[in-house]
């Protein structure tokens, strides 16, 4: 089978609380984790463009939900991150607002959530996790900065950080810096797209099973109406 890659990517647009969402596809994919854990790297990482989502070494740059065009057929979702020491009580209410209604609106087929591959999971992040449980959205789990630390210790700690997430003990470790785990990612992002293409498909199939059901059965009823008549 030919390799998944992504080909196109630009940028669509940005949503706060209570504006509307771009139209759906039947793949949307979204990127949550702490402030300044590499969201919006990962994203430049994985599209080869560096310019594409706005990074920063001060936390909280992203502050809306930002959509990404993927080969002008799937959306890569950019969030604001939680964890912003900085943020007032009402700046984080409204975070919580946003990425809340967000994950829970049925429209992202999968989340990636990113935690620090050198920190143990913070009570955020743990919280993150289980609203995620709660909405029921498909997951993987990133541990990201893995440049950070020595190539021995990558996969166990990746594995490590996602156990103490609360989660099956499986991360794939990254590094936007040193493109570890890229390919790994692009090749997640084919499944979870084709995946969702599927059953898209089978969505459409059955709805027009459906509507040629409903004509049938209006036929038999008309055709039953004359007989009466008769
Ligand atoms: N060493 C290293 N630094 C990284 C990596 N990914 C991101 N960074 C750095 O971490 C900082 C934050 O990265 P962002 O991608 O802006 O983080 P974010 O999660 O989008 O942050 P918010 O928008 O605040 O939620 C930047 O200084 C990046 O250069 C990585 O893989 N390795
Ligand atoms: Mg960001």
């Amino acid at each position: 089978m030919k390799q998944f890659a992504i080909n196109q990517a630009s940028f669509v647009t940005s949503v706060g609380q209570g504006q509307q969402y771009p139209a759906p596809l039947a793949c949307e994919i979204a990127v949550v984790g702490r402030s300044n854990v590499g969201k919006s790297s990962l994203i430049n990482c994985l599209t080869n463009n560096q310019k594409l989502a706005k990074t920063s070494q001060t936390p909280g740059k992203t502050r809306l939900v930002n959509y990404f065009l993927m080969n002008n057929a799937f959306y890569l979702v950019d969030l604001p991150g939680y964890g912003f020491a900085k943020r007032s009580k009402s700046e984080q209410t409204e975070w919580g607002d946003l990425v809340g209604s967000y994950v829970s609106s049925g429209r992202p087929k999968h989340l990636f959530l990113l935690i620090d591959i050198r920190h143990e999971p913070s009570a955020e992040d743990r919280e993150m996790f289980q609203w995620t449980l709660h909405a029921g959205v498909p997951f993987t789990i990133v541990a990201t900065k893995a440049d950070k630390i020595s190539k021995s210790q990558r996969v166990i700690a990746a594995n490590k950080a996602a156990k103490l997430l609360g989660a099956p003990a499986f991360a794939i470790p990254f590094s936007a810096e040193e493109k570890i785990g890229k390919d790994a990612l692009i090749e997640r992002i084919g499944q979870i797209f084709v995946d969702a293409e599927a059953q898209a498909q089978r969505a459409q199939e059955q709805e027009l099973l459906f509507a040629s059901a409903e004509l049938a059965f209006a036929k038999a009823e008309s055709n039953e109406n004359v007989e009466t008549v008769e």
